[in-house]
């Protein structure tokens, strides 16, 4: 277990310290003493766009505290305790896409479930006749869907932020599923289920999958029956070999193992998946109704991965790393405050070009002691909104022992 991380760790390392001695300078246009472009990061070709951020050789990374212990990118536990926490610190500009054996794990493949060789879907509810959808009926119709985040809504700071991941997606449009079917006139919704039975109680987590969406809401969404993880089958504890996705929402709406699909009214109750991740989602209380909750929808938040040190003639300096995430319109309007410091304006490079998936920003800093230090962030946008922000619930604290 250890041994893989630190495998990781180890390689991640060596590849990093390999930028060592490249000088960051180059990348800005208005530089005078421009660089050659291979000293640019490749993202900044073209656009110019990069900052200058820190100049020198890397030295190494200052650690982020008060986080836990859990291990990162190694599965750990058994069905509804089992996680995989994502490395974000591993992130670079060329490098945005979670492979899928890094990919977050919010509950393992439960061991009841029994994959056959057809997988059946059943359908009932307000439908003319309750039916069977199979999967492989259904194969026709998948379609690329590029690269798209998901995140749970318990992703916190005892897991190092580690249950966020993106990577890119296939699957089959819900709007095309529900072509197929002969609807009644008084649904209004969509409850989507998925297997979820697993012979290990869980302390923390209530068994059953299951949530409830408006027909816009799968259909505005682009909601889809995902088959495909980065070009691949859909690994077991991602929910092969069908999970739904709804891009832009949180992960507890991503049913994985669905096998239900039932048309119901506005009078249908909200689930046990639903109750169990009210407050997560951010909804108004726990309401009794499907139809009284909000869209799942990830807010526009931020945070650090990373807190490179680098060593140059003027001595220490420290690049702060993160990602931008969630949100509804592209933004860059980013800042940034360290400690006690002032709210400062970060470079998002590459730039936010679609909230589906993330993208990266940086910032040169010099603290002005050693110690603990609070790194926040917001956007300068009261347009935009940012609960998890605005609440700091994806503050990081990093410790500096050198300036
Ligand atoms: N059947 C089933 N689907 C599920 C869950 C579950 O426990 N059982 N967990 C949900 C939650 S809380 C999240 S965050 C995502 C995680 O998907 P992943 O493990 O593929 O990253 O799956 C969702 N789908
Ligand atoms: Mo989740």
């Amino acid at each position: 277990m250890t041994s893989t991380l630190e495998l990781g760790r180890r390689r991640f390392l060596r590849s990093s310290l390999g930028l060592s001695g490249a000088l960051l300078l180059g990348c800005d246009e208005s530089t005078k003493n421009r660089l050659s472009a291979a000293h640019c990061d490749p993202a900044c070709d073209g656009g110019g766009a990069c900052p200058n951020d820190v100049a020198g050789s890397r030295v190494g990374t200052a650690p982020f505290i008060n986080e836990g212990d859990a291990p990162l990118e190694v599965p750990y536990n058994a069905g509804l305790d089992g996680r995989l926490l994502t490395d974000l610190s591993r992130l670079t500009p060329e490098n945005l896409v979670t492979p899928s054996s890094s990919f977050y794990i919010r509950t393992r493949q439960p061991d009841r479930l029994v994959v056959g060789a057809r997988w059946p879907i059943s359908v009932s509810g307000l439908v003319e006749a309750p039916s069977e959808l199979l999967l492989d009926e259904l194969l026709p119709l998948e379609q690329s869907q590029g690269a798209l985040l998901l995140e749970c809504s318990g992703n916190s700071r005892d897991g190092h932020f580690g249950l966020l991941s993106s990577a890119e997606w296939h699957g089959i449009p819900l709007r095309g599923v529900l072509d197929r079917l002969q609807i009644r006139a008084q649904a209004t919704r969509v409850l989507i289920s998925g297997f979820d039975d697993h012979s290990q109680p869980s302390a923390r987590s209530t068994p059953g999958a299951s949530w409830v969406f408006s027909f816009d809401e799968l259909t505005s969404t682009g909601a889809f029956l995902a088959t495909r993880l980065n070009g691949q089958p859909l690994p077991a504890d991602h929910g092969a070999p069908v999970r739904l996705f709804v891009p832009g929402w949180y992960g507890c709406t991503c049913i994985k193992w669905v096998n239900e699909i039932v048309l119901v009214d506005d009078q249908a109750p909200a689930t046990s998946q639903m109750t169990e991740f009210a407050s997560r989602t951010h909804q108004n209380g726990t309401p009794a109704l499907a139809r009284d909750f909000q869209p799942a929808q990830m807010d526009q938040a931020a945070m650090p991965v990373r807190v490179e040190k680098w060593s140059a003639d003027g001595g220490v300096s420290y690049r702060i790393v993160g990602i931008l995430w969630g949100g509804t319109k592209p933004t860059d309007r980013l800042q940034i405050r360290c400690g006690e410091g002032d709210w400062q304006p970060v470079a998002v490079c590459p730039a936010q070009s679609s909230n589906r998936t993330w993208t990266l920003w940086s910032h040169p800093w010099r603290p002005a002691t050693p110690g603990d230090y609070a790194i926040v962030l917001r956007v300068d946008d009261p347009s935009v909104r940012q609960r998890r922000l605005d609440s700091g619930y994806y503050l990081r604290e990093v410790r500096i022992d050198e300036v």
